[in-house]
C-alpha cells in the first residue's frame, strides 16, 4: 500500500475546525485501505505568532517541503491586527506559496444541484455550473517590489504596491489553464486589464502567442477583468476555464463562490512545477478564518473536504477516491444536510462536525 506524508496546518479561526473534518475523512480513507496517510500537524498564521513570534517557523516550512501535500486551513483575524506587516498571519501563507513555488492556484466553482437555490443568482443561471478559475499565485502585486508606505516631505503618506509579471510566469500559468481546458470543455478566458495596465498588455500578448504556437485547438477569449466579474454574475455558464493574475484571481473566485451558494463551498489546489515526476502542493479552502463564527461548530467544512478531494486527485493519484469523495459531497447535499451558510430560511442547519460525519456516512454507504 502506498504511503503519503501530509502536513496539516490548521491555522486560525475556523481553520482548525474545518481541518479536523478533513482529517477525519482522510483517516477514513486510511481505514478503507486506500493508502497509509502519515500526518503531522504544525502551527501557521496567528497561532504561530502566538507560540513563536512568527507566522511560519523554519521548521514548519521544512516539514511542508518534505510533505507530499500540505492541508491548510485558514489564517488571520482581528487578534493580530496590530502585529508588524512583515509578520502578519497572512505572511505565513504567502511565504509557503512562494518558497514551495506554488504558482498555479486551481479554484473550481461547482454548483451542486441541491444548492442551486442557495446561489446569489437565479437557479437557472447556475444549475450545472462547473467553472475552473486558474489564479497565478506567486507573482503580481502580492509580491512585487517596491511595496511600501513612505512619508512625503509635506507630511502626506504614500503607499506603493507593484505589479510585476515576466513572460515566463505568464506562460507557465497559461499553459496550466490550456492543459486543464483540454480535459474539460476546451475553452479558456484570459482576464486582465490591458487597457490600463502594462502587465495586462504583456499578459494578453504572451497568452495570445502561447495559444497560437501550442494550443490553437483550444478556444481562447480575452476579457477585461472587470467585465469578467460582470459576466460571472450575468451568465457564468459561458465560462469553462478562466486564467488570471494573483489579485484578479482572488477577487473573481470570491465572486464565483457566491454562485455556488457560499464561500464555504470553494476548495482550492496550489500546485508547483512538476520536477522528477513530483510536484509540491498545498490544498486549502478559498475562505478565510471567519473569526466571527470561530469555535461555534458553525463553519461549513465542505471547502476543506473538497480540498482534500483535490489532494487525492492531484498529489496522490487516487482519482477513484477523489471521485468517491466528490460523490459523497453531492449525495450529502442532495439528502438535505446543510450547514448554516447554505441552509436558507426555515431549514435546520447542522454543525461543522455533523457535516463531516454525514460525509463519512455517505462514503460508507
Ligand atoms: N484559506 C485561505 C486563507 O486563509 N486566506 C487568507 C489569506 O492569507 N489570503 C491571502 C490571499 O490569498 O489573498
Amino acid at each position: 500500500m502506498a504511503s503519503y506524508k501530509i502536513l496539516l496546518l490548521p491555522g486560525d479561526g475556523i481553520g482548525p475546525e474545518v481541518a479536523h473534518e478533513a482529517e477525519k475523512v482522510l483517516a477514513w480513507f486510511g481505514r478503507a485501505g486506500l493508502g497509509t496517510f502519515e500526518t503531522e500537524t504544525d502551527l501557521v498564521g496567528g497561532a504561530a505568532i502566538d507560540a513563536h513570534g512568527v507566522p511560519l517557523t523554519e521548521a514548519a516550512l521544512g516539514l511542508a517541503k518534505a510533505a507530499d501535500a500540505v492541508l491548510f486551513g485558514a489564517v488571520g483575524g482581528p487578534k493580530w491586527a496590530g502585529v508588524p506587516y512583515a509578520v502578519r498571519p497572512e505572511a505565513g501563507l504567502l511565504r509557503l506559496r512562494k518558497d514551495l513555488g506554488l504558482f498555479a492556484n486551481l479554484r473550481p466553482a461547482i454548483c451542486y444541484p441541491a444548492l442551486a437555490a442557495a446561489s446569489s443568482l437565479k437557479p437557472e443561471l447556475v444549475e450545472g455550473l462547473d467553472l475552473m478559475i486558474v489564479r497565478e499565485l506567486t507573482g503580481g502585486v502580492y509580491f512585487g517590489e517596491p511595496k511600501e508606505i513612505v512619508t512625503l516631505e509635506d507630511g502626506q503618506r504614500r503607499a506603493v504596491d507593484t505589479q510585476i509579471y515576466t513572460t515566463g510566469e505568464i506562460e507557465r500559468i497559461a499553459a496550466v489553464a490550456f492543459d486543464l481546458a483540454r480535459k474539460r470543455r476546451n475553452k479558456v478566458a484570459s482576464a486582465e486589464k490591458h487597457n490600463v495596465m502594462k502587465s495586462g498588455v504583456l499578459w494578453k500578448d504572451v497568452v495570445t502567442r502561447l495559444h497560437a504556437e501550442h494550443y490553437a485547438d483550444v478556444g481562447l477569449e480575452h476579457v477585461l477583468a472587470d467585465n469578467c466579474a460582470m459576466q460571472l454574475v450575468r451568465n457564468p455558464k459561458q465560462y469553462d476555464v478562466v486564467v488570471t493574475d494573483n489579485l484578479f484571481g482572488d477577487i473573481l473566485s470570491d465572486v464565483a463562490a457566491m454562485l455556488t451558494g457560499s464561500l464555504g463551498m470553494l476548495p482550492s489546489a496550489s500546485l508547483g512545477a512538476v520536477e522528477n515526476g513530483t510536484r509540491r502542493a498545498l490544498y486549502e479552502p478559498v475562505h478565510g478564518s471567519a473569526p466571527d463564527i470561530a469555535g461555534q461548530n458553525a463553519a461549513n467544512p465542505l471547502a476543506m473536504i473538497g480540498s482534500l478531494a483535490m489532494a487525492l486527485r492531484y498529489s496522490f493519484g487516487l482519482s477513484d477516491a477523489a471521485d468517491r469523495l466528490d460523490a459523497a459531497i453531492t449525495r450529502t447535499l442532495a439528502g438535505g444536510t446543510r450547514t448554516r451558510d447554505i441552509a436558507g430560511t426555515g431549514v435546520n442547519a447542522v454543525g461543522t462536525g455533523e457535516m463531516g460525519d454525514a460525509i463519512i456516512r455517505e462514503l460508507e454507504a
